[in-house]
């Protein structure tokens, strides 16, 4: 059972039952197998499951397989999945069709089930390479947190999301105290491993549906929190500085105390037309800095 909880996933869609049982029985050994019989049923399973490849089925009742493909390419969470149309439409036509909806591939029926199999098994091996490119793009490595470039896109995304909602969106700039001091004496590696559980726990700080930790820069992380006023934030914050001192890491060379701990700048703001998102950056920089140079282990909003 577990076994087949780490195979590849495929969603098979065909209005005709003796169809989906031929490929899914084709397929079943090599992947766990997801059906759907029509496009309404294929797009909830899609959406809910995100499959590593479907099949496709174009000549569908209620909703054809161009339609569906077309869905999936428009959500979020789908878009990326492979699609290969599996159908009796078999003109040079339609595979151009097919693949300008964005399809990667086309298979004909009656199916050959060593072609079937050998075009689903590259698409999947696509996906795993895509997907892994992904992850190595967007998540720090050594704290295993989203990296600076997910903050960039995730910042721009809110900000345009807060801006057409007119709600605030709160931002904290978080800075290890004396990161350089801890180094210095304890070591490269024990300093990786405290940026490593300053992130679990800010991460488990930061846990609402929507909040984003990031790593922003070298010992600092960012939280951006979307909806949040002033004062929630501000008090989330708080947690963070307090679970980070609780973690009791021993920082003998900081002038804020005997482990290490860090300081915070707050803003938030609802973003107003031909307002650049910079301005809350800098405005959670400039307090950041005050909570430094009121002597550190400080949130300041
Ligand atoms: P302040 O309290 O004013 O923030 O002082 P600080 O010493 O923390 O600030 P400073 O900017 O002088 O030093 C930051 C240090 O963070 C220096 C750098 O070597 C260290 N650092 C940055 N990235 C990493 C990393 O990936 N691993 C380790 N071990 N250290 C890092
Ligand atoms: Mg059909
Ligand atoms: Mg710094
Ligand atoms: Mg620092």
């Amino acid at each position: 059972m577990t076994a087949d909880i780490r195979k590849p996933t495929v969603l098979i869609v065909d209005d005709d039952f003796i169809n989906k049982e031929i490929l899914a029985h084709g397929l079943q050994n090599d992947y766990r197998i997801l059906q759907a019989s029509s496009g309404i049923e294929a797009l909830e399973l899609a959406e809910a499951e995100v499959p590593d490849t479907v099949l496709l089925d174009i000549v569908m009742p209620d909703m054809d397989g161009y339609e569906v493909c077309r869905k999936l390419k428009t959500s979020r969470r789908t878009q990326k999945v492979p699609v290969i149309f599996s159908t009796s439409k078999c003109s040079d036509e339609d595979e151009v069709l097919g693949l300008t909806m964005g399809a990667s591939d086309y298979i004909t029926k009656p199916f050959n089930m060593a072609l079937v199999r050998a075009r689903v098994r590259n698409q999947v091996l696509l996906k795993q390479k895509t997907d892994l490119l992904e992850q190595l793009a967007s998540v720090d490595g050594l704290t295993e947190v989203p990296n600076r470039r997910s903050f960039d896109e995730m910042f721009e995304q809110e900000w345009r999301r807060a801006m057409r909602s007119e709600y605030p969106v709160a931002l904290a700039m978080i800075d290890i105290d004396c990161f350089k001091q801890f180094n210095d004496n304890y070591g490269h590696t024990a300093g990786d491993d405290c940026l490593a559980a300053v992130a679990r726990v800010l991460s488990g700080v930061a846990n609402r549906a929507g909040d984003f930790v990031a790593r922003y820069g070298g010992e600092e992380f960012a939280f951006i929190l979307p909806n949040c006023e002033i004062g929630p934030a501000e008090n989330m914050a708080e947690k963070a500085r307090e679970a980070v001192e609780a973690l009791q890491i021993k920082h003998g060379f900081s002038v804020a105390g005997e482990v290490v701990t860090i300081s915070i700048g707050v803003s938030s703001m609802v973003p107003e037309q031909d307002q650049s998102r910079k301005e809350l950056i800098d405005s959670a920089d400039e307090r950041l800095y005050l909570a430094k140079q009121s002597g550190r282990n400080m949130v300041f909003a």
